[in-house]
């Protein structure tokens, strides 16, 4: 799987190396040789072509850091590109409680679903679970007996009805039989069809309207590449589908449908089927596909050290500055984009041992950033730098380039001299003492009133509350 994509890969970044700079056009013909590696890897084409369009624009912003080359940006981009088209996934198959926790698989007939029952129940039980197979392929008598083996050889009950043809009735009596006999998961294996066809999507949906099995999985065949795409795409036009399960990845396929499923059902893959045997299930985890695609581990981690080192040296620099007082709203802004991209800071808090109190007084308004952030990109450089220049005028512009009121500017310029000086304050103090005044901090910029403090003026103080009483308002 994906030998050929690596290769082909392999010589586009091969081809970079003696470049000294990424640029715009360089770009575009390393897009186009990437572009025809995909098709020639059976991905999707409206895929393929997203993708590039992705890689080709951050390519193209990518701030270089001076240490690395243009390869091995190109690389990272592609590599952090792959991860996203086939992410994000979890792994894990969610349980209810009480039991039994019903999954139902589907899927074209030799796609592998009998099989994929019998793996799934064997690593799920290495996990504690007590499974029930139940064989609701009543097209084929032989189906039956395969599953009765599959469970035979991992020690797993299997519940079977002979003689008659309804595979409602059969999964409704098995999931009553699996509570009768404590079981707490029941896995339907449903008939499939040689092509898609009405009658079996007319069947397999009953049998998810009738059964309401809590996930419902679908069993791709990797060999068959765009045509288990399509597959993927017409189950999941009928069957509320919560994720793919791709199997024989263990063959020498060019690997397309696993690049291109997500994209385009927007399900996806959980676990792929590496093998024959039945402990031939992996967890589906997209970084290590791209890695494994790109064969090139050594370079993605040279460049995530330069990538913070970089960062490292960056946040140096901006504890400097509020160190000397130097900190400018131009500084802020910087800061308060990378508090929006740390995402859910409260959660990481409650992590550290003796920090879930301060997380929960952490409010962080993420609008209120996005109204700060834009206030700011709407001052000249000389503005941010000397926020004192701002007369009315000018504030009346600022106010119109970031769609607020002239009050929200004279607000925001008004606090960050205070907000100044906390900094410069943090900057001297330890982890718990930076995390505290942090709280207050955030509950300045929430509008929650001025925390007691040098440099807090009675004007500012004013201007809090009346945004306090303007939110007040809102709320009613
Ligand atoms: N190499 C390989 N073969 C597989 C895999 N999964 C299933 N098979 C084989 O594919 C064939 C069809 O599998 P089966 O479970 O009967 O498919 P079903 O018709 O969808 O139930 C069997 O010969 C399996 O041994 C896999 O991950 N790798
Ligand atoms: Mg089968």
């Amino acid at each position: 799987m994906f030998d050929a994509l690596t290769d082909r890969l392999g010589n586009v970044f091969r081809g970079l190396r003696g470049r000294g700079r990424i640029t715009e056009e360089n770009v575009s013909e390393v897009m186009r040789e990437i572009r025809t590696a995909l098709l020639e890897a059976d991905v999707n084409l409206e895929v393929a072509r997203e993708f590039c369009d992705e890689v080709q624009q951050k390519a193209v912003g990518a701030e270089i850091i001076k240490t690395l080359k243009p390869a091995e940006v190109m690389v990272k981009i592609v590599h952090d590109e792959l991860v996203s088209l086939m992410g994000p996934v979890d792994p894990r198959v969610p349980f209810v409680s009480p039991g039994p926790t019903v999954l139902l698989m589907a899927g074209l007939q030799g796609s592998g679903k009998t099989t994929t029952c019998g793996k799934l129940a064997k690593m799920l039980m290495s996990k504690a679970k007590r499974p029930l197979l139940v064989a609701a392929d009543l097209k084929r008598p032989a189906a039956i007996d395969q599953l009765e083996v599959l469970g035979e050889q991992i020690d797993c009950p299997v519940y079977t009805e002979r003689g008659h043809q309804n595979p409602v009735k059969v999964c409704r009596n098995g999931i009553k039989h699996a509570r009768k006999t404590d079981r707490d998961l029941v896995i339907l294996d449903t008939a499939g069809r040689l092509a898609i066809d009405d009658e079996l999507m007319d069947e397999i949906a009953k049998v998810a309207r009738t059964t309401t099995p809590h996930q419902v999985y679908l069993v791709l065949d990797a060999m068959t590449g765009q045509d288990a795409v399509h597959t993927a795409k017409a189950f999941n036009d009928r069957l509320e589908l919560d994720a793919c399960i791709l199997t024989k990845f263990d063959s020498d396929t060019r690997g397309g449908a696993a690049l291109s499923v997500r994209k385009v059902t927007g399900k996806p893959i959980k676990f792929v089927g590496v093998g024959e045997k039945l402990d031939a299930l992996e967890e589906f985890h997209p970084d290590r596909i791209a890695g494994r695609i790109l064969g090139m581990g050594d370079v993605l981690t040279l460049v995530e050290q330069a990538q913070r080192q970089f960062d490292e040296k960056e946040q140096s620099q901006l504890e400097a500055k509020m160190a000397k007082g130097k900190f400018t709203l131009d500084d802020f802004l910087t800061h308060l984009r990378k508090m929006k991209n740390m995402g859910s800071m409260k959660d990481l808090m409650k992590k550290i041992p003796g920090m879930g109190d301060a997380a929960g007084d952490m409010d962080f308004d993420e609008n209120e950033i996005v109204r700060m952030e834009a206030v700011i990109q709407s001052m000249t450089l000389k503005e941010r730098e000397n926020p004192k220049i701002i007369d009315t005028s000018r504030r009346r512009r600022i106010a119109r380039g970031s769609g607020s009121d002239p009050a929200d500017v004279s607000q925001l310029v008004k606090s960050f001299e205070p907000m100044r000086k906390m900094m410069q304050a943090m900057s001297g103090q330890s982890l718990m003492q930076r995390m505290r005044m942090g709280t207050q901090f955030s509950k300045m910029m929430a509008g929650g009133g001025m925390p007691k403090m040098k440099g807090s003026t009675s004007s500012t103080r004013r201007v809090m509350n009346k945004k306090d009483r303007r939110k007040r308002r809102r709320k009613k």
